[in-house]
Protein backbone atom coordinates (compact mmCIF):
# COMPACT_ATOMS: atom_id res chain seq x y z
CA UNK A 1 0.00 0.00 0.00
CA UNK A 2 1.20 3.60 -1.13
CA UNK A 3 2.56 5.53 2.11
CA UNK A 4 0.37 8.71 3.01
CA UNK A 5 2.36 11.96 2.70
CA UNK A 6 2.01 15.75 3.76
CA UNK A 7 4.89 17.56 2.22
CA UNK A 8 5.68 20.77 3.76
CA UNK A 9 7.72 22.47 1.59
CA UNK A 10 9.17 26.06 -0.06
CA UNK A 11 9.64 25.85 -3.01
CA UNK A 12 12.28 26.00 -3.83
CA UNK A 13 14.10 23.93 -6.90
CA UNK A 14 14.71 21.22 -4.98
CA UNK A 15 11.31 21.40 -3.10
CA UNK A 16 9.65 21.66 -6.84
CA UNK A 17 11.89 17.78 -7.99
CA UNK A 18 10.49 16.56 -4.43
CA UNK A 19 6.57 17.24 -5.13
CA UNK A 20 7.27 15.24 -8.47
CA UNK A 21 9.22 12.78 -6.65
CA UNK A 22 6.06 12.15 -4.90
CA UNK A 23 3.55 13.21 -7.31
CA UNK A 24 5.09 10.33 -9.69
CA UNK A 25 6.19 7.56 -7.27
CA UNK A 26 3.79 5.13 -6.32
CA UNK A 27 4.77 4.12 -3.16
CA UNK A 28 3.39 7.33 -2.70
CA UNK A 29 0.13 8.28 -1.90
CA UNK A 30 0.61 12.57 -1.52
CA UNK A 31 -2.41 13.87 0.58
CA UNK A 32 -1.76 17.45 1.39
CA UNK A 33 0.93 20.17 0.27
CA UNK A 34 1.91 22.57 2.87
CA UNK A 35 4.46 25.96 2.57
CA UNK A 36 6.40 27.63 5.03
CA UNK A 37 8.31 31.07 4.09
CA UNK A 38 12.11 30.43 3.40
CA UNK A 39 13.90 30.17 0.38
CA UNK A 40 11.48 33.35 -0.86
CA UNK A 41 8.42 34.80 0.95
CA UNK A 42 5.24 32.91 1.63
CA UNK A 43 3.17 34.54 -1.40
CA UNK A 44 6.12 33.29 -3.71
CA UNK A 45 6.96 29.27 -2.18
CA UNK A 46 3.19 29.20 -2.40
CA UNK A 47 2.46 30.29 -5.82
CA UNK A 48 5.34 28.39 -6.69
CA UNK A 49 4.16 25.18 -5.35
CA UNK A 50 0.77 25.70 -7.44
CA UNK A 51 3.02 26.08 -10.71
CA UNK A 52 4.78 22.87 -10.09
CA UNK A 53 1.22 21.39 -9.02
CA UNK A 54 0.40 22.18 -12.90
CA UNK A 55 3.62 21.09 -14.36
CA UNK A 56 3.22 17.97 -12.56
CA UNK A 57 -0.64 17.52 -13.69
CA UNK A 58 -1.58 17.21 -9.50
CA UNK A 59 -5.41 17.63 -8.85
CA UNK A 60 -7.58 16.88 -6.03
CA UNK A 61 -4.39 17.39 -3.24
CA UNK A 62 -5.50 19.76 -1.14
CA UNK A 63 -2.59 22.85 -1.00
CA UNK A 64 -2.56 25.45 1.97
CA UNK A 65 -0.24 28.06 3.09
CA UNK A 66 1.03 28.53 6.23
CA UNK A 67 3.81 30.49 8.43
CA UNK A 68 4.64 34.03 6.79
CA UNK A 69 8.24 34.22 9.31
CA UNK A 70 9.85 32.31 12.02
CA UNK A 71 8.63 31.80 15.27
CA UNK A 72 10.82 34.40 16.90
CA UNK A 73 13.08 35.39 14.49
CA UNK A 74 12.69 37.84 11.32
CA UNK A 75 12.30 36.47 7.64
CA UNK A 76 15.17 35.53 6.07
CA UNK A 77 14.84 34.34 2.38
CA UNK A 78 17.29 32.76 -0.09
CA UNK A 79 17.56 34.80 -3.80
CA UNK A 80 21.60 34.33 -4.12
CA UNK A 81 20.30 30.63 -4.58
CA UNK A 82 16.87 30.30 -5.86
CA UNK A 83 16.32 33.97 -7.21
CA UNK A 84 13.94 36.54 -6.68
CA UNK A 85 11.01 34.46 -7.94
CA UNK A 86 12.26 31.75 -5.23
CA UNK A 87 12.13 29.34 -8.16
CA UNK A 88 13.92 31.06 -11.29
CA UNK A 89 15.20 29.70 -14.49
CA UNK A 90 11.76 27.89 -16.20
CA UNK A 91 9.11 29.87 -17.20
CA UNK A 92 6.49 29.21 -13.86
CA UNK A 93 2.91 28.45 -15.83
CA UNK A 94 -0.05 30.02 -14.17
CA UNK A 95 -2.13 28.10 -11.55
CA UNK A 96 -4.81 26.29 -12.28
CA UNK A 97 -5.41 24.51 -8.38
CA UNK A 98 -7.22 26.91 -6.10
CA UNK A 99 -5.37 27.06 -2.59
CA UNK A 100 -7.17 25.48 0.68
CA UNK A 101 -8.47 27.76 2.67
CA UNK A 102 -7.31 26.76 5.44
CA UNK A 103 -4.06 27.57 7.13
CA UNK A 104 -1.65 25.16 6.80
CA UNK A 105 -1.39 24.00 10.42
CA UNK A 106 -4.79 23.51 10.40
CA UNK A 107 -4.90 20.67 7.11
CA UNK A 108 -1.51 19.44 8.74
CA UNK A 109 -3.94 18.56 12.30
CA UNK A 110 -7.05 17.84 10.31
CA UNK A 111 -5.04 15.52 8.03
CA UNK A 112 -3.43 13.82 10.43
CA UNK A 113 -6.09 13.71 13.03
CA UNK A 114 -8.85 12.65 10.23
CA UNK A 115 -6.54 9.37 8.92
CA UNK A 116 -6.28 5.81 10.74
CA UNK A 117 -3.16 6.55 13.58
CA UNK A 118 0.12 5.68 12.12
CA UNK A 119 -0.76 6.58 8.22
CA UNK A 120 0.88 9.92 7.66
CA UNK A 121 4.15 10.37 7.41
CA UNK A 122 5.48 14.08 7.65
CA UNK A 123 7.94 15.29 4.98
CA UNK A 124 9.53 18.83 6.02
CA UNK A 125 11.53 20.28 3.40
CA UNK A 126 11.75 23.69 4.73
CA UNK A 127 11.64 25.50 8.12
CA UNK A 128 10.04 23.43 10.98
CA UNK A 129 7.67 26.04 11.50
CA UNK A 130 4.19 25.05 10.49
CA UNK A 131 5.14 21.77 12.52
CA UNK A 132 6.10 23.31 15.35
CA UNK A 133 3.14 24.79 16.02
CA UNK A 134 1.48 21.75 15.04
CA UNK A 135 2.29 20.56 17.70
CA UNK A 136 1.85 23.01 19.78
CA UNK A 137 -1.77 23.28 18.65
CA UNK A 138 -2.64 19.54 18.69
CA UNK A 139 -0.23 17.77 20.57
CA UNK A 140 -2.05 14.40 19.88
CA UNK A 141 -0.37 14.58 16.42
CA UNK A 142 3.21 12.83 18.06
CA UNK A 143 1.74 9.84 18.49
CA UNK A 144 -0.61 9.89 15.54
CA UNK A 145 2.62 10.17 12.57
CA UNK A 146 3.82 7.04 11.15
CA UNK A 147 7.02 9.51 11.23
CA UNK A 148 8.80 12.61 10.26
CA UNK A 149 11.45 12.66 7.65
CA UNK A 150 12.87 15.56 7.32
CA UNK A 151 15.61 17.61 5.05
CA UNK A 152 17.83 19.60 7.29
CA UNK A 153 20.41 20.02 9.65
CA UNK A 154 23.74 18.23 9.17
CA UNK A 155 26.17 16.76 12.36
CA UNK A 156 29.24 17.77 10.46
CA UNK A 157 28.95 20.79 8.14
CA UNK A 158 26.77 24.20 7.45
CA UNK A 159 25.59 25.99 4.27
CA UNK A 160 24.32 29.39 5.25
CA UNK A 161 26.85 29.74 8.54
CA UNK A 162 29.99 27.83 9.06
CA UNK A 163 27.56 25.27 11.40
CA UNK A 164 23.97 25.67 10.33
CA UNK A 165 21.99 24.60 7.42
CA UNK A 166 19.33 27.10 5.85
CA UNK A 167 16.43 25.46 7.16
CA UNK A 168 17.50 24.91 10.72
CA UNK A 169 19.36 28.12 11.03
CA UNK A 170 16.46 30.66 9.63
CA UNK A 171 14.06 28.84 12.81
CA UNK A 172 16.13 26.63 15.05
CA UNK A 173 13.38 27.54 17.77
CA UNK A 174 10.70 25.95 15.48
CA UNK A 175 13.50 23.07 14.97
CA UNK A 176 14.14 22.80 18.75
CA UNK A 177 9.94 22.18 19.36
CA UNK A 178 10.65 19.59 16.53
CA UNK A 179 13.49 17.34 17.55
CA UNK A 180 12.38 17.04 21.23
CA UNK A 181 9.37 15.18 20.47
CA UNK A 182 9.06 11.67 20.98
CA UNK A 183 8.17 10.98 17.11
CA UNK A 184 10.03 9.07 14.90
CA UNK A 185 12.32 11.37 13.13
CA UNK A 186 15.12 11.22 10.24
CA UNK A 187 16.99 14.04 9.69
CA UNK A 188 18.15 13.99 6.46
CA UNK A 189 20.78 16.76 6.59
CA UNK A 190 23.65 18.19 4.04
CA UNK A 191 26.23 15.48 4.29
CA UNK A 192 23.32 13.10 2.78
CA UNK A 193 22.55 15.63 0.36
CA UNK A 194 25.52 16.76 -0.53
CA UNK A 195 25.96 13.35 -2.07
CA UNK A 196 22.84 13.79 -4.36
CA UNK A 197 24.50 15.65 -7.16
CA UNK A 198 22.93 16.26 -10.83
CA UNK A 199 26.10 15.17 -12.41
CA UNK A 200 25.98 15.49 -16.14
CA UNK A 201 24.85 11.66 -16.21
CA UNK A 202 22.13 12.55 -14.22
CA UNK A 203 21.21 15.67 -16.57
CA UNK A 204 21.02 13.72 -19.73
CA UNK A 205 19.04 10.71 -18.22
CA UNK A 206 15.81 13.59 -17.69
CA UNK A 207 16.78 15.28 -20.50
CA UNK A 208 16.55 12.31 -22.70
CA UNK A 209 12.18 11.65 -21.43
CA UNK A 210 11.61 14.88 -23.47
CA UNK A 211 9.06 15.62 -21.85
CA UNK A 212 7.56 19.24 -20.13
CA UNK A 213 7.88 18.02 -16.83
CA UNK A 214 11.43 16.58 -17.50
CA UNK A 215 12.78 19.90 -19.28
CA UNK A 216 10.91 21.81 -16.20
CA UNK A 217 13.19 20.05 -14.02
CA UNK A 218 16.24 20.51 -17.04
CA UNK A 219 15.82 24.28 -16.50
CA UNK A 220 15.72 24.28 -12.51
CA UNK A 221 18.71 22.32 -12.31
CA UNK A 222 20.56 24.60 -15.23
CA UNK A 223 19.99 27.57 -12.56
CA UNK A 224 20.11 26.00 -9.37
CA UNK A 225 24.03 24.30 -10.84
CA UNK A 226 24.93 28.23 -11.34
CA UNK A 227 24.01 29.66 -8.35
CA UNK A 228 25.77 26.57 -6.55
CA UNK A 229 28.78 27.20 -8.68
CA UNK A 230 28.91 30.91 -7.55
CA UNK A 231 27.68 30.95 -4.40
CA UNK A 232 29.12 27.52 -2.66
CA UNK A 233 31.93 26.52 -5.11
CA UNK A 234 30.31 22.90 -6.15
CA UNK A 235 30.84 21.53 -9.80
CA UNK A 236 27.32 20.13 -9.72
CA UNK A 237 24.05 21.09 -7.72
CA UNK A 238 23.63 18.98 -4.43
CA UNK A 239 19.46 18.38 -5.15
CA UNK A 240 18.44 18.34 -1.21
CA UNK A 241 14.90 17.70 -1.10
CA UNK A 242 14.23 14.56 -2.73
CA UNK A 243 16.17 12.57 -0.86
CA UNK A 244 13.93 13.03 2.09
CA UNK A 245 10.86 11.52 -0.48
CA UNK A 246 13.20 8.95 -1.38
CA UNK A 247 13.73 7.52 1.90
CA UNK A 248 9.89 7.20 2.40
CA UNK A 249 9.98 5.57 -1.31
CA UNK A 250 13.10 2.95 -0.44
CA UNK A 251 14.90 2.63 2.78
CA UNK A 252 17.46 1.37 1.05
CA UNK A 253 18.10 4.18 -0.57
CA UNK A 254 20.27 5.36 1.84
CA UNK A 255 22.34 4.09 5.45
CA UNK A 256 20.68 5.65 8.50
CA UNK A 257 22.46 6.03 12.37
CA UNK A 258 20.64 5.99 15.61
CA UNK A 259 21.19 9.25 17.59
CA UNK A 260 19.63 11.96 19.84
CA UNK A 261 19.69 15.06 17.99
CA UNK A 262 18.94 18.78 18.81
CA UNK A 263 19.96 22.38 17.92
CA UNK A 264 22.29 25.20 19.07
CA UNK A 265 19.86 28.30 19.93
CA UNK A 266 21.86 30.42 21.87
CA UNK A 267 25.25 29.98 20.33
CA UNK A 268 27.43 32.99 18.92
CA UNK A 269 29.06 30.75 16.14
CA UNK A 270 26.39 27.86 16.02
CA UNK A 271 22.86 29.47 16.36
CA UNK A 272 20.81 26.98 14.54
CA UNK A 273 23.85 24.15 14.37
CA UNK A 274 22.39 20.41 14.33
CA UNK A 275 24.10 18.26 16.76
CA UNK A 276 23.73 14.53 16.68
CA UNK A 277 25.04 12.27 19.47
CA UNK A 278 26.86 9.31 18.28
CA UNK A 279 28.46 8.21 21.16
CA UNK A 280 27.57 4.60 21.68
CA UNK A 281 24.96 2.75 22.46
CA UNK A 282 22.12 5.16 21.89
CA UNK A 283 19.88 5.19 24.40
CA UNK A 284 17.03 2.77 24.47
CA UNK A 285 14.53 5.72 24.22
CA UNK A 286 15.63 7.36 21.23
CA UNK A 287 13.24 8.08 18.35
CA UNK A 288 15.67 9.99 16.21
CA UNK A 289 17.76 8.96 12.88
CA UNK A 290 20.78 10.44 10.57
CA UNK A 291 21.11 9.83 7.30
CA UNK A 292 24.76 8.81 6.50
CA UNK A 293 25.50 7.47 2.97
CA UNK A 294 23.19 7.75 -0.07
CA UNK A 295 23.04 5.63 -2.92
CA UNK A 296 23.54 7.82 -5.62
CA UNK A 297 22.35 5.86 -8.62
CA UNK A 298 19.33 4.06 -7.11
CA UNK A 299 18.89 8.27 -5.98
CA UNK A 300 18.38 9.53 -9.12
CA UNK A 301 16.59 6.66 -10.74
CA UNK A 302 13.62 6.60 -8.29
CA UNK A 303 13.42 10.97 -10.25
CA UNK A 304 13.61 9.61 -13.40
CA UNK A 305 11.23 6.87 -13.33
CA UNK A 306 9.07 9.69 -11.49
CA UNK A 307 9.59 12.08 -14.24
CA UNK A 308 8.62 8.46 -16.69
CA UNK A 309 5.28 8.25 -15.12
CA UNK A 310 4.19 11.55 -14.97
CA UNK A 311 4.62 12.08 -18.74
CA UNK A 312 2.79 15.19 -20.30
CA UNK A 313 0.06 16.03 -18.64
CA UNK A 314 -0.48 19.07 -20.50
CA1 LIG B 1 13.28 23.38 0.77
Amino acid sequence: MATKIILDCDPGHDDAIALLLAHGSPEIDLVAVTTVMGNQTLDKVTRNALSVARVAGITGVPFAAGCARPLVREIETAPSIHGESGLDGPVLPEPTLELDPRHAVDLIIDTIMGNEPGTITLIPTGALTNIALAVRKEPRIVDRVKEIVLMGGGYNIGNWSATAEFNMVIDPEAAHIVFNETWPLTMVGIDLTHQALATPDVVASIAALGTGPARFVGELLDFFGETYKDQQGFDYPPVHDPCAVAFVIDRSVMTVRRAPLDVELTGTLTLGMTVADFRSPAPVDCTTQVAIDLDHAKFWALIVDALERIGDPE
